[in-house]
């Protein structure tokens, strides 16, 4: 399964690299590097730097309160000057259909958490501290998904289509819900038309509900996204990734395709 799980990543990446022009201008992805090999001794820790061998969706363990407080501060003193942008396109692409009684899934059930499809992609990160991150769809875009749609960071959750099935995870650290696909597989849904949750209550975050079209507008300052920026700071890539999720229909695990940019902000 992993192995699928990387090829999807290495198609995903080819795909997008071949559309042209999505990236716009490269500078996240030239940053990264760039802070990679800056020969910077603090950048050499054990368990930083190996994004390539890491175990996937085993997410970066979040840091101590104060290490997260220290974080929000600097960003919220940093005089504007300060910080600089990287943004990046990412597009997953249209996916259809899930498996059911394969990998995790379970056999269909109508009304339940059944299984789950994962389109993957990389987010490239820059070298510094990361205050804020917007994820915007084009403002006439119509993603339209079934039975629910997960975005995460590093598998901690950006938004899940159906805030009821928060109660199935476990219980957020530092305001921060992970996505674990083990923990709701199998659970009563409840309610197919419970809110979203978003990360972070002041947040802006604007996708359409279940069954509904519509484009996704996600504005995360330091003080929703702290705890993430200081898990995975140090890291030049993470994985970024949109799940979506069926109880018993074939037009279940469906998103439409959905391009977003990416925009980061943060002190070099
Ligand atoms: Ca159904
Ligand atoms: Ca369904």
């Amino acid at each position: 399964m992993r192995r699928c799980t990387q090829m999807k990543v290495f198609v995903g990446l080819l795909l997008t690299a071949c559309s042209g022009g999505n990236f716009s201008g490269g500078s996240g992805q030239g940053a990264a590097p760039a802070g990679g090999i800056s020969g910077n001794e603090s950048d050499i820790t054990i368990g930083k730097d190996d994004n390539a061998t890491g175990t996937p969706g085993e997410p970066a363990p979040l840091p101590p309160v104060d290490q997260v407080t220290a974080l929000k501060e600097k960003c919220a003193n940093a005089q504007a000057a300060s910080f600089k942008t990287v943004e990046q396109t990412i597009t997953y692409p249209e996916r259809k259909t899930c498996a059911f009684g394969m990998n995790s899934n379970l056999a269909t059930k109508q009304g339940f958490v059944q299984a789950s499809e994962t389109s993957p992609a990389t987010l490239n990160l820059p070298a510094g501290d990361i205050c804020g991150i917007d994820i915007d769809s084009p403002a006439d875009a119509r993603l339209h998904y079934d039975d629910f749609l997960i975005l995460s960071i590093d598998s901690r959750i950006v938004f899940l289509s159906n805030g009821g099935l928060t109660k199935y995870l476990d219980a957020p650290q530092q305001g921060i819900l992970s996505w674990d696909f083990t923990k709701v597989v199998g659970q009563p849904i409840g309610n197919f038309e419970t809110p979203a949750y978003c990360l972070g209550k002041g947040a802006a975050c604007d996708l359409p509900a279940h069954d509904k079209e519509g484009p996704v507008a996600l504005h995360l300052t330091a003080n929703e996204i702290a705890p993430i920026a200081a898990a995975i700071a140090g890291k030049t890539t993470v994985n970024m990734d949109l799940t979506a999720t069926g109880d018993n229909d074939n037009t279940d695990c469906f998103h439409t395709a959905l391009t977003v940019a990416v925009k980061i902000k943060y002190i070099p």
